[in-house]
Order: structure tokens, then sequence, then C-alpha cells
């Protein structure tokens, strides 16, 4: 089993890359969070974010998994696979899409209440997708919640049913206009029979007896290192495990059977939501990063907080991910700049030098190391040999600070925009 990370806070491109190495693999599996992931991937010249379906789904004879570390929003997901066919209908989704019994629900008032917590100064704002993630993870972690196996329960609507109504008396409580309870639990209950279209199985099980017969798995990871509800910057993580350890409890496949860790980085940082950046940058470059990078969250359209590279932070996720190759996105979004920076460690206070980190010091000052920009038109790029001798220099100079090789460089976001180095 191979395994597609992010690296930093999100956006890296990962479903573009997985796009394109999915027609390699039998299998594509997600392992972790839910709704709020935005994987976008490119058809025909046509962009769609993907949230919860895996980005094999446009491959034929690819199976793609939703799995057990996954908190699936049947609401949703009922959007979604609509959106889908609306936007290709030669796509399949019930033959083609695996759940897994064991993920948990997102229910509806967990999405309230991920509004409420937000909006409340009794809680940390966290910037969060509003998706109801935490809530289902921490109702799954309390042993409160329901899975997805629970829905052919005889007894599946009372269980929720009495939970959206033991949420509903906190919320009025907590002074919240509320939609009307009998709407948002028939909305779930329809959206829960359409599911029951799916095969949910036991998806542990499916992806081994797969591993047995030679089949071969692509994890793909949503969110990021850096998002990581243990090692991320908490607390503005997100509640699930995002890094390739997390794709094994996730799966349910032994970390034995790990072969190669992608993760994806950019050429700069982004961020959206709060928390430490200290690479962050509030002047004009940040803006034009901003819009010649286009970042805005997929899904929410949120303008995502731009800055320079940062190594530490890069650094602890390859060493934690144990990343094998990485993947290098954005490099053209920086083209046209007379020089580029990276953060190589952090100074503190009392003079100590970080130079690996996953809690980025919000009072450590970061070093920042000054290179020869780039100009060129990426776009039109089909071969390594094309790059400016500076883009070479900046890549050399991750590979010698990571330690690993830069096997991909993506050229723009284009579908077949990617050069591969190695
Ligand atoms: P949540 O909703 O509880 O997981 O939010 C907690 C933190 O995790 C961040 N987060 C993300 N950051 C970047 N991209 C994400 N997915 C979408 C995308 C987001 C979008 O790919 O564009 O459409 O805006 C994502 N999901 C969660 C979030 O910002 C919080 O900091
Ligand atoms: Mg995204």
């Amino acid at each position: 089993m191979d395994i597609v990370l992010g690296l930093q806070w999100g956006d890296e491109g990962k479903g573009k890359f997985i796009d394109l190495i999915s027609e390699n693999y039998n299998i594509t599996a997600r392992f972790n969070g839910g709704s709020n992931a935005g994987h976008s991937i490119e058809r025909n010249g046509r962009r769609i974010t993907l949230k919860m379906i895996p980005s094999g789904i446009f491959m034929k004879g690819v199976q793609n998994v939703i799995g057990t570390g996954t908190v699936l929003d049947p609401v949703s997901f009922k959007k979604e696979i609509t959106n889908l066919q609306t936007f290709d209908n030669t796509v399949q989704p019930e033959n083609n899409v695996i759940i897994s019994l064991k993920a948990h629900f997102v229910l509806p008032t967990h999405k309230l209440l991920d509004v409420f917590m937000e909006e409340s100064s009794d809680y940390i704002t966290i910037g969060t997708t509003k998706n109801g993630i935490a809530q289902a993870y921490s109702n799954k972690i309390l042993r409160q919640n329901v899975r997805v196996g629970d829905m052919y329960a005889p007894d599946f609507r009372s269980r929720v049913q009495h939970i959206v109504e033991r949420d509903y008396k906190m919320l009025t409580a907590g002074g919240m206009e509320l939609p009307s309870l009998e709407e948002i639990s028939n909305e779930f209950f329809e959206a829960v029979e359409f599911l029951k279209r799916f095969r949910c199985t036991e998806t542990e099980i499916y992806l081994n007896n797969a591993l047995a017969e030679g089949k071969t798995i692509l994890a793909e990871g949503s969110q990021a290192a850096m998002l990581d509800i243990d090692h991320g910057t908490y607390p503005y993580v997100t509640s699930s495990s995002t890094t390739a350890s997390g794709a094994s409890s996730g799966l349910g496949v032994s970390p034995k059977n790990i072969g190669e860790v992608f993760g994806i980085a950019k050429a700069y940082c982004t961020r959206v939501g709060n928390g430490v950046f200290p690479t962050e940058l509030f002047d004009e470059l940040g803006e034009e990063i901003r819009t010649k990078g286009n970042e805005f969250g997929s899904n929410t359209g949120r303008p995502r907080r731009t800055g320079w590279l940062d190594l530490p932070a890069l650094k602890y996720a390859v060493m934690i991910n144990g990343v094998t190759q990485l993947v290098l996105t954005k490099a053209d979004v920086l083209s046209g700049l007379k020089s580029v920076a990276v953060c190589t460690h952090y100074e503190l206070e009392n003079g100590e030098i970080v130079s690996v980190s996953g809690l980025l010091p919000e009072n450590g000052k970061p070093i920042l190391k000054w290179m020869n920009g780039w100009n060129a038109d990426f776009s039109t790029m089909k071969s390594p040999s094309e790059l400016p001798k500076e883009v070479i220099e900046f890549l050399s100079f991750l590979e010698a600070e990571l330690r690993i090789p830069v096997a991909y460089l993506s050229t723009g976001p284009g579908r077949n925009e990617m050069l591969k180095l190695t």
C-alpha cells in the first residue's frame, strides 16, 4: 500500500497527484476526515472538487474505499454523488465506491454544534470548515455516536433521534437559532436510505484480502501533517490522524504493508483557519501569491493565508510520515519573482536554534534563506531539461535538506502539467 499525504496545512495538490497516479492502482482509499476535504480534479478542462469520494473515482476498474477512519455525512455525500453524476455521467459510483461499516456518521446536529462552537466566545475559534468533523470524532471517542453499520439496525432511527434531540436542547439553551428538527432529521434519514445503495462492508477485510491477492492500494490522505490531531499545530488542527500511521489505523492495514509514501508540498506555504504561521506574508507579495496561486478554499472559498516555505515544519512532516518521495507543487506560481525565500530554522528568544519543529514556536524568529528567483513559462514545459537553473538549484537545496528525492514537479493546475524528475 502506497500513501499520498499533504505535508503542510492542506491544499498542496493531493487530488491532482492522486488522479495522475491512481491508474497504477487497483484501489484508492480514504482513511481520515470527511466532507472537510476538498480534492480538486480536472476532467476534460473542467474541475470538480471531491469531498468524501476518493480521487480514483474517474478511473475505470479502480475501486474506491471510504475507510473506517473517516466520518461520513450522508447528506453531504448524497449531494456530492449527484454533483459527480452531473459533472460526468459515465461514472458509476454505485459500482465502485465501497464504504466501511465502521466509519462514523456525521449527524445533522454535529454541523450545528460546529457552527455554534466556532461562534461562541466560550470556545476557542479554530476556523473550521463547519462540517461537524470535530463533533463527529469527539462523539466517536466518547462512544456515543452511530456508525454506518448501525443504519441496518431496527432501532437506528430512535438512536439518532435521541442524540439529535439531546443536542437540540443544548443548542437551544445556548441561544442558537435552529432549523426545524423534523426537517433536518428527514433530510438525514433520506440520505441514509440513499447510502444503502452502496456496498457497505468491513473494508479492513476487503483491503487485506485484496493485498493477499496481489492487488495494489493507494491511500489518500486528507488535510495534512500540520493539521494532524496529535502531531499538528494543536489546537488549530483537524480532528483526525492525517499522517502515514493514520492510513494504517484508519484502513486496518498493517504498517508492514506500507510501501511508498508520497509527500506533497507547495514551494511556499498556505493555511486556512487560525493558528501559528511564522512565515506568513502580510504584504502585497502575500496577496500576489494568493491571487496568482488561486489560494482560496476549494469548498468554502475562504482566502488562504500565504507565506514562505517552512523547512523546519517540512522536515518534521517528512520525518513523522517517513516520506520516500516529495512532490513539489506551485513553483510556477513564484515565477517572475527576483528572489524567493525559505525559512531554514527558527531562532528562539533564548538564542536556541530550531531546525526541525512541529510546534513552530510563536515567539521563534524565522530565519530566511534567500535564493535566486526564476522566470519561465511552465505551462509549455514537457521535460525537466527545460527547467531554469534557479529551479534546479531550489530543488537540489530541498533534496539536500530533506534527504529525499523531489520525484515530481507540478508545472501548473492542469491534469497533465506534471514533470517526473526521477
Ligand atoms: P475542520 O473543519 O474541523 O477539519 O477544521 C479544522 C482545521 O483544519 C483545517 N482544514 C483544512 N485546511 C485546508 N483545506 C481543507 N479542505 C478544504 C480545501 C477547505 C475549504 O481543500 O480547500 O474548502 O476551505 C481543510 N479542511 C480542514 C481548517 O481550516 C481548520 O484550520
Ligand atoms: Mg484542498
